[in-house]
């Protein structure tokens, strides 16, 4: 049994044989992925052949009757409970997994990277349900140079629902970069965003803590606090109508009915300019075709933005223009990218099964309604059982308690 291994000046030859094979569906065994026994809790493998009401989501998302990695809490739990999924130190750049969080103020899921002195970084987290199905994540590491280790922490904080994590993918980047990512937290890196050289400026990775003072957003969207990065446009730098453009790595081509990017945009100041997408098509002379538009002042807080893309023929590459506007003290930022492989559904409607589609609770007065993004199972009672978009206890729905 293995606890928690921290190596240090270590030769190569010194991890053990086979610590790379990180990448893994969990159907056989946990790969060279290690539970950290000084935690609390421990990851349990499940299997989805034989589900039952304390193993977890039933289904994993390899098969939909494999195994799959959980914890959940039980009868005896005392909240908040950590466990920690380990890895040996070790050079890959890209890593994607599929999580699926769910239940009433269920916890949180970070990925944490530690480095040879024991500096962690948190790399990302989601926090409470984010509904009962299986999520993508793909981060990367493209400026780490020393081996690292990846942990997967996971702390119950609720009573009941559970929290999975399914089909890991580790490796090595091809010709200096990991495929293009379909989510992003700008926690870790760029997540492959290049200036658009032809633009009068570039958009910057940053975070709170270092724009005190300015009109840029004083807390991100994914950690909600000033340690937690996002690009900003830093548009106070900038004379009005200038503009700067981020273009994204090349995506490939998406499916016949296109895919769905998602994004999380903060506007702040009363003549602000412009945050415009567009779409280019790399197999064609065309010039960029104009997807999504916003302008003016939007208020100083995290609001949600979706747009389609419909590439069916073609690799492409999506373009974030911020234009300035008039005002003196004026930022554009955006944050926690997420690209769907369906359409986004439309304008106006919201089914609540992805998100909040950018609603915001408002607090109007001193009221104690709150709007909580929940659903039949983990739901209290007079809240309806089934919601209306999949009439099973599994949909998500608003409700108000
Ligand atoms: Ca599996
Ligand atoms: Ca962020």
């Amino acid at each position: 049994m293995l606890d928690d291994i921290t190596l240090t000046d270590c030769a190569e030859a010194d991890v053990p044989a086979g610590s790379d094979e990180l990448s893994c569906d969990f159907e056989k065994d946990t790969c060279a992925w290690y539970d950290d026994l000084s935690a609390k809790l421990t990851w349990q493998r499940a299997d989805g052949k034989k589900p039952s009401a304390d193993q977890g989501p039933g289904h994993d998302h390899t098969t939909g009757s494999g195994y799959y990695m959980f914890i959940t809490p039980t009868w005896n739990s005392k909240p908040p409970e950590t466990a920690r999924l380990v890895s040996f130190p070790q050079k890959s750049k890209c890593v994607s997994f599929w999580y699926l969080m769910y239940g009433a103020n269920i916890g949180s899921l970070r990925f944490i990277t530690k480095q040879s002195d024991g500096t962690q970084s948190l790399i990302w987290m989601r926090t409470g349900t984010q509904g009962n199905k299986w999520r993508f994540v793909d981060l990367s590491f493209a400026d780490i140079k020393e081996p690292i280790q990846f942990m997967f922490e996971g702390t119950l904080e609720g009573t009941d629902g559970y929290i999975a994590i399914d089909d890991v993918q580790v490796s090595s980047s091809v010709n200096g970069s990991c495929p293009a990512e379909r989510e992003c937290t700008f926690q870790g890196s760029l997540c492959g965003f290049q200036p658009d050289p032809t633009t009068d400026f570039t958009w910057s990775r940053t975070k709170g803590e270092l724009v005190t003072d300015t009109p840029s957003p004083s807390v991100d969207h994914t950690l909600g606090t000033d340690k937690g990065f996002y690009m900003s446009a830093q548009l106070w730098q900038h004379p009005s109508d200038s503009r700067g453009s981020m273009v994204t790595n090349i995506h490939q081509p998406t499916l016949g009915h296109g895919e769905c990017w998602m994004f999380w945009y903060h506007m702040d100041g009363r003549n602000v300019g412009s945050l415009n997408i567009y779409v280019q098509d790399l197999n064609s002379t065309r010039p960029q075709v104009p997807l999504w538009s916003m302008s003016g002042d939007q208020g100083e807080q995290w609001r949600h933005g979706r747009v389609s893309v419909i590439s069916p023929h073609s690799p492409y590459k999506v373009i974030f223009e911020a234009v300035a506007g008039s005002e003196e003290r004026k930022d554009i930022a955006i944050d926690d990218l997420t690209v769907l492989n369906d359409p986004c559904p439309p304008d106006g409607f919201c089914d609540f099964e992805i998100d909040m589609c950018g609603w915001v609770n408002a607090y109007v007065n001193t009221s104690s309604i709150e709007w909580s993004w929940t659903s039949g199972i983990s739901a209290v009672s007079f809240d309806p059982e089934v919601d209306h978009t999949t009439n099973t206890a599994m949909g998500e729905y608003m409700c108000s308690t």
